[in-house]
Order: C-alpha cells, then sequence, then structure tokens
C-alpha cells in the first residue's frame, strides 16, 4: 500500500482520472484542496474527489470561497475560514476563476448536501512515514501550524490562504528536526522562475518544507507525491 499526496488540480479532471489509472485499488491519496476554478472542469473535479473513498480531500482556498459563495446562494450564514469582509466570497471566487464551478453546482440544483460535505472536509492532515518523518500536510503549508494544533478562524485563513511563510526559516528547534510539510497553493514556478514539471517539487526552508502544486491548469502536468518514499511517486503530464 502507497500513501500519496496530490494537490491544485484546478479543475482538470483529466489527472484526476490519470491518477485513478495508476493507483492500486489499497492506495490512499490526500489531496491538498483546489480541486476547482480556473480549468476546465471544476465541478466535475471536486465532486469526483468528493466522493472517491480513495481520497482524503483537505480544504483549500478555493474550496472556502465556494462554500462561501454556495451560502451566499442559500441565504445561509457563511461558515468560512475567511472573513471576506471586504467582498463577498461570491466576488471573491468569481474574480478567481470560480463561476464555472459555481454555476455547476447551480444547475444540477443547489443541492446543500455539497456544501455540507465541503463544510465536513478536514484543514490537515499527519502522517508518520516508514522512516520517521513526521509529515503535516495542508493546503498552503503556513509555518505557524508547527506550533499549534488548535484550529480557530485566525489558524484555519492561515492553512487555506498563507504564501507569506514561504519567506521564513524552518525552525531551529530540535522538536522539528524530523517534521516535514507538504503543502500546495503556490505553484512551483512562483518559488522558482526556472523551475519545470520535469525538475519535481520544489524542497526549501532546509528542505523541510516540499511544495507539489505544479501549476496543473498552467503546466499541463500533475505529480502524486508519495508520503513515505520521497524520490517515488509519479508526474503526470497531458
Ligand atoms: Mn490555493
Amino acid at each position: 500500500m502507497s500513501i500519496y499526496a496530490m494537490s491544485d488540480l484546478h479543475g482538470c479532471l483529466l489527472f484526476y482520472q490519470k491518477m485513478k489509472e495508476q493507483l492500486q485499488p489499497e492506495d490512499k491519496v490526500i489531496c491538498l484542496g483546489d480541486c476547482g476554478d480556473r480549468g476546465p472542469q471544476g465541478w466535475e473535479t471536486i465532486k469526483a474527489v468528493l466522493e472517491d473513498p480513495q481520497f482524503t480531500y483537505l480544504r483549500g482556498n478555493h474550496e472556502d470561497m465556494l462554500i462561501g459563495a454556495m451560502q451566499e446562494y442559500l441565504g445561509e450564514d457563511r461558515h468560512t475560514a475567511h472573513s471576506y469582509s471586504k467582498v463577498g466570497a461570491t466576488a471573491l471566487l468569481v474574480y478567481n476563476g470560480g463561476i464555472q464551478t459555481l454555476n455547476g453546482w447551480k444547475d444540477e440544483g443547489a443541492d446543500s448536501k455539497w456544501l455540507n460535505k465541503l463544510l465536513a472536509l478536514p484543514f490537515r492532515y499527519t502522517y508518520d512515514n516508514k522512516d520517521g518523518k513526521h509529515i503535516i500536510l495542508s493546503h498552503a503549508g503556513p509555518t505557524s501550524i508547527l506550533y499549534s494544533e488548535q484550529e480557530d478562524l485566525f489558524t484555519r485563513d492561515a492553512i487555506c490562504w498563507d504564501r507569506d511563510s514561504i519567506n521564513l526559516e524552518w525552525p531551529d528547534e530540535d522538536e522539528f528536526k524530523d517534521t516535514y510539510m507538504v503543502h500546495g497553493h503556490t505553484p512551483c514556478w512562483y518559488l522558482s522562475k526556472s523551475w519545470k514539471p520535469e525538475d519535481g517539487p520544489i524542497y526549501y526552508q532546509d528542505g523541510h518544507k516540499i511544495d507539489i502544486d505544479c501549476g496543473t491548469v498552467q503546466t499541463h502536468a500533475a505529480y502524486l507525491f508519495d508520503l513515505d518514499n520521497f524520490d517515488g511517486g509519479f508526474l503526470f503530464t497531458a
């Protein structure tokens, strides 16, 4: 049995299908969020991952915006990680390429069962691998979650949205020397302009942070990152 992570398919259902062809029935995949928006089949990709028992689906900022937009459409109070104080969640989702995803849900009757499934998604997942590496997985990978298991609005907002902690150094406390953080949210080309999908995930902050977002919608590539063997895993290209 293998356990993998993947992230940021952004409507590229094709890569979900390619991953399914690669997986053995007993394998597990942690999906680090952002299944919808920007790409061609946002709503279909979200539904496929939500309904697939092989996948553990974590909330990304695009799921967070979609939850807010669904709640705004249904006239419910918002229960999002982000406050959306300046603009509504719907406006922000549309600005970030989410109109097709939202319309996919509306065209099928705007069923609140999907909202409830999205609301139930966890924000983080931890895995202790075969080499004794303690791995924290989340969408955005904020350094702050090293210090707290607690989840409040501030922490959840950071888990879904934070990009600033990319520039921090890995803490030198002993307790974090075997800890690794695997995340998406920030395409690898944002960290290195010369990066190409064939180069693989980017390791930074002394190799403890691992960005597996290869910018699928722009690069037409996606990773399955093997959590027990960092040198294993698969690159898929269209
Ligand atoms: Mn994101």
